[in-house]
């Protein structure tokens, strides 16, 4: 296959980062969040229901049980921004017990999940104001002009910050803080380092769903990008990475063999891995360290009884 030049400027960032993430001279990767195509969406969704996916089901419970106490920080007339919103499920346990709201502004780069969260919303919450940002939350946006001289709490559930290396997470966080102002607070979940053993079955768990939802990334290239993997060529791996205190999940070729991209052939040797994805996992006190790096204060800390998960509240 001819290698003919690519003109970058034309290709969109999905391809740009498949053709740079294989073209490593060292590691293949491909940035995590093109696994949320609405495929990807779809099996996130079922990988939450797995009894191996600890992560969601207890975040839940931490917010259900301290609801209250958790927005007993947002005084009447508040706005609750919430980075990377998506269906807005657990925004409800939120809603449901702060005290007159003035607005809630979800934030998503997905349409048709923020108008299904304002239409649910709407039914469960008559009155409430919802003012949606389409926007990327990891690039740089400014609150609409009407909310952003009210008390303002950013809410990023979900561990979400866990895919970023704890030097992203700084800089989200910072941008975070900018993007909210000074006096805002933020609610924050976070996975909880712990046993390998607890850790590692949520990212590889009985049902298969963790490795299909990888896998939907090669089929994804295939559909946008006309590639040619064979993704039954790899298997889907965890691990625990002790030294950065992060799982990996990677794609693992079987045999050795040459996939195509818009032209580029890339060759895998068997064994050979793309790093598809990190969930960096931290301690209450690490955490509250990097978050104090940028720029916040940590305040108060809710975990579950098996010390599993974290939801902060930080301070700006
Ligand atoms: C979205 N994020 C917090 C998930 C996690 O636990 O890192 C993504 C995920 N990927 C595979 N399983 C879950």
């Amino acid at each position: 296959m001819s290698a003919e030049p690519l003109d970058f400027n034309k290709l969109d960032a999905f391809a740009v980062d498949v053709l740079a993430g294989l073209g490593a001279p060292k590691q293949k990767s491909i940035p995590c969040h093109h696994l949320y195509d609405a495929r990807g969406n779809e099996l996130f969704e079922a990988i939450i229901e797995q009894p191996e996916y600890y992560l969601s089901r207890t975040e839940i419970g931490i917010l259900e049980a301290h609801a209250a106490d958790i927005v007993a920080g947002m005084p009447p007339g508040s706005v609750l921004v919430e980075f990377g919103s998506g269906s807005s499920w657990k925004t409800e346990i939120l809603l449901d017990a702060v005290v007159r709201l003035a607005a809630y502004v979800p934030i998503d780069v997905s349409a048709s999940a923020l108008a299904g969260a304002r239409h649910r919303l709407a039914a469960r919450f008559p009155g409430l104001r919802v003012e949606p940002l389409l926007s990327d939350f990891r690039h740089p946006l400014q609150l609409p002009a009407e909310v952003a001289t009210l008390p303002r709490t950013g809410f990023f559930p979900g561990s979400t910050i866990g895919n970023f290396s704890p030097d992203e997470a700084k800089k989200l966080l910072g941008s975070m803080a900018n993007v909210l102002g000074t006096g805002s607070r933020l609610i924050i979940g976070v996975d909880l380092l712990k046993s390998p053993k607890i850790m590692v079955p949520a990212y590889d768990d009985a049902a298969g769903f963790g490795a299909i939802f990888i896998r939907n990334l090669l089929m994804r290239a295939n559909r946008e990008l006309g590639a040619d993997f064979d993704p039954d060529a790899f298997y889907h791996e965890a691990r625990f990475n002790e030294v950065e205190n992060r799982i990996e999940v990677h794609l693992v070729s079987k045999r050795a063999q040459i996939a195509h991209v818009l032209g580029r052939s890339f060759a895998f040797q068997p064994g050979e891995t793309i790093h598809m994805q990190n969930s960096y996992k931290h301690t209450v006190k690490g955490f509250q360290a990097l978050t104090r790096e940028a720029g916040w204060t940590p305040h108060r800390v809710w975990t579950d009884n098996a010390g599993l998960f974290s939801v902060h509240e930080l301070i700006n």
